[in-house]
C-alpha cells in the first residue's frame, strides 16, 4: 500500500500546477478568488518543499544505511537569503515552474520578491556557513548544519535624518513555508544549578561530579532542507533549535492565586532563541549570548550523540562517525559538554573522553582582531554553568602540566597558552579552549592562516607545533552568486562553454579565455553589464529616491559598516573628488570620469563610530546629488537594509568593487570573490582572500595599493608621537570642518581619531595611495574599453579556485577525513 501511495515528485509543469492548486485550497484555505501574489509564493515554497522532502527523506535514509560518518558544521549564524528560488534552480525546475506560474496568472518575479530573507546572520561568517551548506549538498557529503532559530534576525536598517535606524526583523510574520518543525525532537537543556558529588554507582564507596541544574528549558527542532544542485542531488538537513518552556509549572504560586508569576520563568524560556546578537566582529561578553550558546551546543550534541548511539558502536569509534566543525568559537561549548557527557554520564575514564573530543572536533577561526575574541568572565560561566567551568580548569590543569614539562619554567609561555586569562575579572578564553581542545585549527585564507600562526596563536604553535594549524580558503557558491544572482551573464557564459557544466565545476570557466577575441561575446558581455547596472538602477531610485546613471562607473563597497574595513577612507576619496571636481573649470570637468559611489552595510547598533560614518556618506550624498555643477561627473548613495537579497542585485552592478582594509586586518573576505565572478575589478590593499584572488587572476588585473600587512605594525608605531597627514586628506578634512557637509561637530570623532587618537587603521599612511590607485582606475576605464573588458573576461575565467566546493573538498579531504556518498 505505501508503495502504491508513496508521494510522487515533481516532474513536470502538470504535476506541480496540481500540488500548487491543492496548496492553495488546503493547506492556506484559500481559493483561487483570493490568491494574492503572497498565497502564491507560499503555494509554489509548499509545492517545492514537498518534493525536497521525499528527496529528503531519501538521503537520510541512504545516509544512515551507509553509516558512514557525518560532519556537522556548527554555526551560530546562518545568512541564507531567500530560498526558493534557489531551490528552482538547484532543482533545475525554473523554468517549467516559471512557465506555470504565468499560466495561472501570475510572474515568478513578484512571487520571488514575497519572500523575506533568513537573515540569520551578521555577515561574513554567517554567509559562509550558507555558502558550505548549498556545496555540502552538492557534492554529496553527509553534512548537518546546526543553529539557532531566531525568531527576529539581523534587524532591519532604515535611514531617517542621514542616520541608521533599527527595526526588528520578524521574518516568521507570514509562518515560514520553507521549515519543518519536529515536535517529535525535543530535548530538555539545563542552567545554573550546582554540582554534587555521588557515588559512581549506588552503594560505592567512590564518588563522582554531576551537575544539578537549577533552571530546565526544552530544545526543539525546526528542519529546512537544503537542495544540492542538480536534478538528482541529495537533499541534507539544516537543524534550528528553538527554546521552548518545560512543562513544569510551579503549581504553588499557580494554586495561590498568582497565575502569571507561575507562568514567568516559560516566558523567560522562550527569549533565550527570540534575537540574534547583532555585533560583528565585536565581543560584547553578554550572559544571554552564552546562553545561547550553551543550549544550542547542548541540544546539538544530545541530537548527535543520540543518532550515535543507535549505531551500537563503541564509544572510541565516535570519531569515526561523527565530525564536529566550529565555526569560530562560538560552540566551543562542545568541548567541556562533550566531555562532561562522556566522563559524567556515559562513565568514560578522563584520558579516554579527551582522546574522543579531540578527534571529533575541528575549529575554524575567522579572525585576528583583539576585540572580536571571546572571553567570558568567570563569574558568568560559575553561575551559568558550574560543572563546565570545572571541567575547563581540569582541562587547563592537565595541558598545562604537560606544557610544564616541555617548557620548564616558561612562565610566559603559560600565561599565555593557558585558558584562563589571569585579569580582572578572571575570563575564560575560548580561542585557547578551541585550539586546545580540538585536533585541527584553520585560518579561512592563506595570509590570515599565516597571521594566526604569528599573532594570537604563536604560542599554541610552539607548544602543539604548525602542522596542527593550516589555511582552508573559503568559498562561495557559484549557484548563488552566479545563476541566481546574475542569470543573463550566466546564460552567455554557458551559451559558450556548451552548457551548465561549469556551475558544478567552477574551473571549467577558464575556457572562457578562449573568446577574448571574440567581439560578439564581448559586446554581449557589455550588454549583460549594463542590463546589470541598470537594473540595480532602479533598486537605487526605489529606496532612496536617486536616480543613478548606467553609463557611469559603478564604484561599490557593501558589507559591514566597521572602521577596519575603512567606508571612512573610501568616503574621503569621494570628497576629494569633489572638490577636485568643484575647483576645475567646466571644461576640465569633462576629462573626468563620470563615476558613482555606492555604500550599503548595517552598522553594529551600539557602535557609535559606525553610525557615524553611515551619517557622513548620507550627508556627501544629499550634497553631491543636488550640486548641479558637479553631479553629471560624480554622485553618491547608501542603499539602506543591505542583505543577501540586495547584495544578489548590487553584486552584478560592478564596474569597481572596494575591499580596502587595513592590512591583515580582513581575514578573507568573500564579496571580493563574489564581485570578480560577477564581471567586476576590485580595488583592494593585500589583505584577506584578495591576495590569492590577485594571484589566481593576475596582478594587472587588480588595483592594489597600500601598505602590507608585514608593515603596519611599524606605520603604526610611528603615529606614536604624531600623526602626519598627507595634503589630500588635510584638504578632505579641512571641508567637513568646515561644514560643507553639515555639522561639522557630528564628524569630529571620526576625524579626532585619525588626526589625534593615532589613527590606528593608518588611513592617512594609505589614503594617497588609494587616490592613486582610484586615477589608475579612471584611466583605464576611460581608456580603451576593450581592455577592461578582457580584464573582466580573464578575471571571471580565473575565479575557479574560489568555488565553495574546493573549499568544501578542502575540509573534507584535510580534516573531516569523509568521502562523499554515491547518489
Ligand atoms: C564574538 C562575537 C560577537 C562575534 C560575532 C560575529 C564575532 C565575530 C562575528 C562574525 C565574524 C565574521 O563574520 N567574520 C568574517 O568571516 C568571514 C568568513 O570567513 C571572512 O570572510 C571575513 O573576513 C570575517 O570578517
Amino acid at each position: 500500500i505505501w508503495k502504491k501511495f508513496a508521494r510522487k515528485d515533481i516532474k513536470t509543469k502538470e504535476d506541480f500546477e496540481k500540488d500548487f492548486v491543492n496548496h492553495v485550497e488546503t493547506s492556506l484555505a484559500r481559493s483561487m478568488y483570493n490568491c494574492d501574489n503572497l498565497a502564491a509564493y507560499q503555494a509554489s515554497s509548499l509545492a517545492i518543499r514537498d518534493k525536497l522532502i521525499i528527496k529528503w527523506n531519501q538521503t537520510q535514509q541512504t545516509q544512515t544505511m551507509l553509516d558512514q560518518k557525518r560532519v556537522y558544521y556548527m554555526s551560530f549564524e546562518f545568512l541564507m537569503g531567500r530560498a526558493m528560488d534557489n531551490a528552482m534552480i538547484n532543482t533545475g525546475l525554473r523554468t517549467p515552474i516559471k512557465e506555470s506560474v504565468s499560466e495561472l496568472g501570475f510572474s515568478l518575479e513578484d512571487l520571488i520578491e514575497e519572500e523575506p530573507d533568513i537573515s540569520i546572520g551578521n555577515g561574513g561568517l554567517g554567509r559562509l556557513a550558507a555558502c558550505y551548506l548549498d556545496s555540502f549538498a552538492t557534492l554529496n557529503y553527509a553534512a548537518w548544519g546546526y543553529g539557532i532559530r531566531y525568531e527576529y534576525g539581523i534587524f532591519s536598517q532604515k535611514i531617517v535624518n542621514g542616520y541608521q535606524v533599527e527595526y526588528p526583523d520578524y521574518w516568521l510574520t507570514y509562518s515560514n513555508p520553507w521549515e519543518i518543525v519536529r515536535t517529535e525532537i525535543q530535548y530538555p537543556v539545563d542552567f545554573y544549578g550546582y554540582v554534587e558529588e555521588v557515588p559512581v554507582y549506588e552503594g560505592a564507596t567512590e564518588k563522582k561530579k554531576v551537575w544539578v541544574g537549577g533552571e530546565r528549558v526544552l530544545a526543539l527542532a525546526y528542519d529546512f532542507p537544503v537542495p544540492g544542485y542538480g536534478a538528482d542531488a541529495n537533499v541534507n538537513n539544516l537543524r534550528l533549535w528553538s527554546a521552548r518552556p518545560t512543562h513544569e509549572f510551579d503549581f504553588a504560586k499557580f494554586n495561590s492565586g498568582e497565575y502569571q508569576n507561575s507562568v514567568e520563568a516559560q516566558q523567560r524560556a522562550e527569549s533565550i532563541t527570540a534575537v540574534l546578537y547583532p555585533n560583528d566582529n565585536f565581543d560584547a561578553g553578554k550572559e544571554l549570548r552564552l546562553k545561547q550558546q550553551y543550549f544550542w551546543v547542548a541540544a546539538s550534541l544530545h541530537d548527535i550523540i543520540r543518532r550515535f548511539k543507535k549505531s551500537k558502536r563503541p564509544w572510541r569509534e565516535f570519531p569515526d562517525q561523527v565530525a564536529i566543525q566550529l565555526n569560530d568559537t562560538h560552540p566551543t561549548l562542545c568541548i567541556p559538554e562533550l566531555q562532561r557527557v562522556l566522563v559524567d554520564l556515559e562513565g568514560l575514564s578522563w584520558d579516554e573522553a579527551w582522546k574522543i573530543v579531540v578527534r571529533t572536533v575541528g575549529y575554524t577561526n575567522h579572525t585576528v582582531m583583539q576585540e572580536a575574541l571571546e572571553k567570558w568572565p568567570l563569574t558568568i560561566f560559575q553561575k551559568l554553568l558550574p560543572r563546565h567551568l570545572e571541567i575547563i580548569y581540569d582541562i587547563n590543569f592537565y595541558f598545562l602540566q604537560s606544557v610544564s614539562k616541555k617548557f620548564p619554567g616558561d612562565n610566559n609561555l603559560m600565561t599565555s597558552v593557558s585558558i584562563i586569562e589571569e585579569s580582572n575579572p578572571k575570563q575564560v578564553k575560548m580561542a585557547n579552549l578551541a585550539v586546545i581542545g580540538s585536533h585541527y585549527v584553520n585560518g579561512v585564507a592563506a595570509l590570515h592562516s599565516d597571521l594566526i600562526k604569528l599573532t594570537i596563536f604563536k604560542d599554541l604553535v610552539k607548544v602543539f607545533g604548525g602542522d596542527k594549524f593550516g589555511n582552508v580558503t573559503n568559498g562561495i557558491t557559484p549557484r548563488r552568486w552566479l545563476k541566481q544572482a546574475n542569470p543573463k551573464l550566466a546564460e552567455l557564459i554557458s551559451s559558450k562553454l556548451g552548457g551548465d557544466e561549469y556551475l558544478s565545476d567552477l574551473n571549467l570557466l577558464k575556457n572562457l579565455e578562449k573568446y577574448l577575441e571574440d567581439k560578439e561575446f564581448k559586446s554581449k558581455w557589455q550588454e549583460v553589464k549594463t542590463f546589470n547596472k541598470t537594473r540595480l538602477s532602479k533598486l537605487v531610485k526605489d529606496l532612496t529616491g536617486y536616480e543613478i546613471d548606467p553609463t557611469f562607473l559603478f564604484d561599490i563597497q557593501v558589507k559591514r559598516i566597521h572602521e577596519y574595513k575603512r567606508q571612512q577612507m573610501n568616503i574621503f576619496g569621494v570628497i576629494y573628488r569633489y572638490l577636485q571636481l568643484k575647483s576645475c573649470s567646466p571644461e576640465e570637468r569633462k576629462k573626468f570620469q563620470p563615476k558613482v559611489s555606492i555604500f550599503a552595510g548595517k552598522a553594529a547598533p551600539g557602535y557609535y563610530m559606525a553610525k557615524r560614518i553611515i551619517k557622513l556618506i548620507n550627508n556627501v550624498s544629499q550634497v553631491l546629488n543636488n550640486d548641479p555643477e558637479t553631479r553629471e561627473y560624480l554622485q553618491c548613495v547608501f542603499i539602506p537594509d543591505y542583505n543577501v537579497s540586495k547584495a544578489e542585485i548590487i553584486i552584478p552592478a560592478s564596474d569597481i568593487s572596494e575591499h580596502i582594509s587595513t592590512a591583515g586586518t580582513e581575514a578573507s573576505g568573500t564579496s571580493n570573490m563574489k564581485f570578480v565572478l560577477n564581471a567586476g575589478l576590485l580595488i583592494g590593499t593585500l589583505d584577506g582572500a584578495t591576495v590569492e584572488i590577485a594571484r589566481e587572476i593576475g596582478e594587472e588585473n587588480v588595483f592594489l595599493f597600500g601598505h602590507l600587512s608585514e608593515n603596519v605594525d611599524k606605520v603604526r608605531a610611528s603615529h606614536l608621537f604624531d600623526v602626519k597627514l598627507p595634503s589630500s586628506l588635510e584638504t578632505v578634512f579641512q571641508a567637513i570642518d568646515g561644514d560643507v557637509f553639515g555639522d561639522s561637530h557630528e564628524f569630529k570623532p571620526l576625524l579626532d581619531s585619525i588626526r589625534h587618537h593615532s589613527d590606528f587603521y593608518i588611513v592617512s599612511d594609505d589614503f594617497n595611495s588609494y587616490l592613486e590607485a582610484q586615477r589608475l582606475i579612471d584611466e583605464t576605464f576611460k581608456g580603451d574599453h576593450d581592455i577592461w573588458i578582457r580584464k573582466c573576461i580573464t578575471s571571471v575565467a580565473n575565479m575557479g579556485f574560489f568555488s565553495s566546493d574546493r573549499a568544501v573538498e578542502e575540509y573534507a579531504e584535510m580534516i573531516w577525513n569523509i568521502e562523499p556518498l554515491s547518489k
